[in-house]
This record gives C-alpha cells, structure tokens and sequence, in this order.
C-alpha cells in the first residue's frame, strides 16, 4: 500500500480526478504490476497496474489507494476489471467519497466472490490528495492561504512596497507550490499593483500551470497586465468585459464576491485546490468566510522595524478570539523559514 502510495504521487495533476495508485502481485505475493491516475480521460490506476500485470493478476492481491470505481465515467469501472482479471483479494486504502462509488466498490467486489480489506494505511491514502475528499465531503475546494512576511509580521513596508521579503530560494519554492494546485487566486488590487504571471516558473517544469483567478469588485480591471497572456478566470460581482479568459458572476458580500460562493463556482469548474496569493483584503474576507483550511507562511530573515501592514491586519476582535492553527511543518528555505499550517478539523 505505501507503494501503491508513492505510484500515486507520480503525476499530481489529476483533479478534478483523485490522486490514486495500485499494485498489483500475483498469487505468490510478487509485485507484477504498478499504476498511476493521470487525470480525466486516462486510465484509472488499477486498470494500469492490471494491464502490466496481464495474467498474472489471477489469484493475486490488489492494492488501491482509493476504493475501485463502480460507474461508467470517462472510463469502464474498476471493479469489473478486478473481477475479470480474477483477483483474489482486494486491498482498499481509502473509501472513495464521490457519490457515484461511496462504498458500491467494497460492496460489488465482494459480490462477485472477491475478499476486501479496507481502511489499510487510510490516513496516508487521504493525505495523497485532501482536495478531492475536502471538495466531496464539503462541496468547496481546498484553499491553501499563502503569504511572506518579516520577522515581526509586516508584509509589506510604511512606502507600501511588500517586494523581496524572502530571498531567492524562498521565492523558487512558490513556484513548487504553484505546481501542486489547480489556481492561484489574487484580488484585482493585486493585478494592479504587481502585475504578476501567477505561473510556475522552474528549471525543467514539463507540468500544466495553475488557471490564474482574479477576485474582482467594482473597480475596473487594468487594460494592460501580464495576466491577460495566461486567460484568467474573473471572479466578479457584476456582468464585465475583461481582455482576455472568462467571467464567473458571483453574488457580492459587500463590495466584494462572496467567498463561498466564489470558491463553490471554482471547485464547480473542477479547480479543487486553490493557493490564495492576496492581497490582505481578500485574505481576510476568505479567512473571515472559513473558506481557507491551510497555509504557507514564509518568514522573511529580517525585521522591518516600521509601523508596517500585517498580513491580514491585527486580531479580529481580541485576542482570545484568534483561531487557533495546527503546525504541519517548520523549515529553513535558503536563509529564510517556512511554515505550513492546517486550520484545525480541515
Ligand atoms: C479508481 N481508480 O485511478 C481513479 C478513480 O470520469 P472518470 O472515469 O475519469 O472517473 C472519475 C471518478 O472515478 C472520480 O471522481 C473517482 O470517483 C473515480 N476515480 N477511481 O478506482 C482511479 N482515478
Ligand atoms: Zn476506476
């Protein structure tokens, strides 16, 4: 199963298709088969594994980090692969939470003769793709919050400037992350002010880019931006004409686009993970609307020493009223830190 875990791992850009890998052995307990999910259209993992494995799959053992599909999707299901291929057992990491198999996997496989073994290592099977369990279980994408700050929490200076906060190392490191989600969101005060490609940019990246997502209110859009290159997706309160990509209208919270309803329009479209690159003012409308349930924080090597703007500006109330956060990770990137951080019961 940590095989079949690792397999999973090899092409992360499945969504809005799960992360998934398989092995396969034979009915001597030899691997002869191993596979991976590549997105929509492609085979799923199992359908892989067996494939290497041809007939040596009769009488074996399959290992799947997510519970064998049951339906017709882009692709015939699972279990009647299994079934075919004369499995004698079947291994399950994690119960799959889309509608279409939510346990009908388990269920037809033992039907058909086949032993099941669930909930093998589920943790680590869940954790290969939070996103797509967070998106059935709750109908909204994951949203990973991410920002740079000093030392003593300014993310950006008295003049307004918030460039170079972290080094280069640091800053090569969003880049990883820009690979590992479906979107990086930014308000329309950040296209402004920064005009920034929201692209991954990394020495021998071959992967898809992040969709670029814009969360706009009634101001207009700059007519000039080096985003309108990448066709972004307008997030809006109100009809607009943008150079370039497509509008999705969303109902206001104030000036602005509700949240939920923005992520909901965005996972809606199969963009299950989202990396909130800011401004404050959009951080905190998210952060206030429970959308966010992780982070990255990037601890710039210096102190700013001025009065400074916060990342999202302060405690909202007192500072009893701070939600508490649980700390994933804590490293050193070149000579600044990174901290990773799940909202707790996220
Ligand atoms: C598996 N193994 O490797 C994957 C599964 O429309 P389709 O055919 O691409 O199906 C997408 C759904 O199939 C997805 O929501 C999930 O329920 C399941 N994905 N299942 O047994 C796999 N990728
Ligand atoms: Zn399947």
């Amino acid at each position: 199963m940590l095989r079949a875990a690792e397999l999973a791992l090899n092409w992360p850009h499945t969504h809005p298709n799960p992360r998934v890998g398989s092995v396969v052995t034979d009915a001597s307990g030899e691997v002869v088969g191993e596979g991976w999910h590549r997105g929509p259209g492609t085979d799923h993992a199992e359908v892989m594994a067996l494939q290497g494995a041809g007939e040596a799959a009769r009488g074996g053992t399959t290992y799947a980090t997510l519970e064998p599909c049951t339906h017709h999707g882009h692709t015939p299901p699972c279990v009647e692969a299994l079934i075919a291929a004369g499995v004698a057992t079947v291994v399950i990491g994690a119960i799959d939470p889309d509608d279409r198999v939510n346990g009908q996997g388990v269920i037809r496989l033992k039907e058909a003769g086949i032993e099941v073994i669930s909930g093998v290592e589920e943790e680590k099977a869940r954790a290969l793709d939070p996103a797509y369990f967070h998106y059935h279980e709750t109908g909204l994408p994951r949203v990973t919050l991410k920002y740079a700050m000093t030392l003593d929490g300014s993310a950006a200076a008295d003049d307004g400037t918030s460039k170079w906060i972290t080094g280069e190392t640091a800053r090569r490191d969003v880049h990883r992350l820009r690979s590992l989600v479906d979107a990086v969101v930014i308000a329309a005060g950040t296209l402004r002010e920064d005009d920034p490609s929201l692209d991954v940019r990394l020495d021998g990246y071959t992967g898809p880019q992040p969709r670029a997502v814009v969360v706009a209110g009634k101001t207009p859009l700059p007519v000039r931006a080096r985003l309108w290159r990448r066709d972004p997706i307008i997030v809006s309160t109100e009809p607009r004409e943008a150079p370039s990509g497509e509008v999705i209208e969303v109902k206001p919270q104030g000036e602005h686009p509700d949240p939920v309803e923005a992520c909901r329009a965005l996972a809606a479209k199969g963009l299950l993970h989202l990396l909130l690159e800011g401004g404050p003012t959009v951080a905190r409308a998210w952060w206030r609307s429970e959308v966010i349930t992780d982070g990255v924080v990037y601890v710039g090597a210096k102190i700013g020493g001025g009065t400074g703007r916060a990342p999202m500006t302060g405690v909202f109330g007192t500072i009893a009223d701070a939600t508490d956060v649980e700390f994933e990770d804590v490293r050193s990137v070149g000579s600044d830190a990174v901290i990773t951080f799940n909202k707790k019961g996220t």
